[in-house]
């Protein structure tokens, strides 16, 4: 064989010894079987061999150049491998690593109220009703024998959008709606958001949650509403409360009434929840004024109704001793994820 020819493989076969990556290799595939390579330079000079030589440098310069593509294909193949467990080295996972542990959130005691509230009033057979937080003055007020001089309608005490329209100052709206669509019997509960101007302070806030009932059927009197909002509070505060009604006005009830259940702290005796006087006020009740009926063209001289109302938060403040409405509303995780 060509000394050239076997020098350059010698040269090959030591410089392969030296290779450390693809790229490596790439170098040496350009520099040998390159355009300007040394074996192609060196079958370039062919052509001045004489004629009986170029035959068998032929041949020898050919199987060079077999010998070194094998070389270089066996060497890339073995660094393309490497390469690629290198790589899955990198990406390899801990299948078995516990997980990022994200927070879950809770729900707002507001909600959990809500809830328990709707809960109790469903089991005793009531439906749930939902209307619009921006009402019109009509179901708002004049539906609920609030007329025109009423205190309540105020611009001081409600918020106005237009003359005709405000943000609902009590769900009783819902009701009206319900009134007017259905025909007795009814019974539903209208949990939501009311609006009213006050300045905040430890019980007052100007958006605040009701739920409010109403039923109306033929022969539903006094005693029915007392026995549901008996039930409601011995369900609600602890089956050994006690219930008292006190005689109060509002203009959609007729007569009207405010119910207290028993302290169901200290029993009756006097603590700070009931304020020392034994007994907590936690609803207005009444039989619905027949003028709220005839709304829903309702004859009433055959059916009758009670209804009641009861803010959310003030029953929730009660029953889980938060002695501040404001909590409520800044949704500190520290107070909010104290209620689950
Ligand atoms: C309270 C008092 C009350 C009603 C709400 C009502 C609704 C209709 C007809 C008659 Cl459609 N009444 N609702 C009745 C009595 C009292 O709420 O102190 N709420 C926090």
């Amino acid at each position: 064989m060509n000394e050239n020819i076997k020098a350059l493989l010698a040269e090959v076969a030591e410089r392969a010894k030296s290779l450390g990556s693809l790229e490596d290799v790439e170098d040496m595939r350009v520099k040998v079987l390159g355009k300007k390579g040394t074996l192609t330079e060196l079958m370039k000079g062919m052509k001045d061999l004489a004629p009986e030589e170029r035959k068998s440098f032929g041949q020898a310069a050919n199987e060079a150049r077999a010998q070194v593509e094998a070389l270089i294909n066996e060497k890339k193949a073995y660094f393309t491998e490497l390469k690629k467990q290198a790589e899955f080295e990198a990406e390899k996972i801990d299948v078995t690593e516990p997980g990022v542990v994200r927070p879950l959130g809770s729900r707002h005691l507001v909600s959990i109220t809500i809830d328990e509230i709707s809960r109790i009033f469903m089991n005793m057979g009531f439906s749930v009703a939902e209307g619009p937080e921006v009402e019109t003055v009509f179901n708002n007020f004049d539906a609920l024998n609030a007329g025109p001089n009423h205190p309540a309608r105020d611009m001081s005490d409600t918020f106005y959008i237009t003359d005709d329209v405000l943000l609902r100052t009590q769900t009783s709206s819902v009701q009206v709606r319900t009134l007017e669509k259905i025909k007795p019997p009814i019974k539903v509960i209208a949990p939501g958001r009311c609006f009213r101007c006050d300045t905040p302070d430890a019980t007052h806030s100007p958006m605040f949650h009701q739920v409010e009932g109403l039923v109306v059927g033929e022969g539903i009197t006094m005693a029915d509403l007392k026995g549901v909002l008996d039930s409601f509070a011995k369900q609600m505060f602890g089956s050994d409360v006690k219930t008292k009604f006190r005689p109060h006005h509002f203009p959609f009830t007729e007569p009207s009434a405010e119910m207290d259940v028993s302290c169901f702290k200290c029993g009756g005796k006097g603590c700070n929840v009931c304020k020392g006087s034994g007994w907590i006020e936690i609803l207005g009740c009444g039989m619905v004024h027949p003028n709220v009926l005839k709304v829903g063209n309702i004859d009433t001289e055959k059916y009758t109704g009670f209804a009641f109302g009861m803010g959310v938060e003030r029953i929730a403040m009660l029953k889980y001793e938060v002695d501040d409405i404001r909590l409520l509303y800044e949704n500190d995780v520290r107070f909010i994820d104290q209620f689950k």
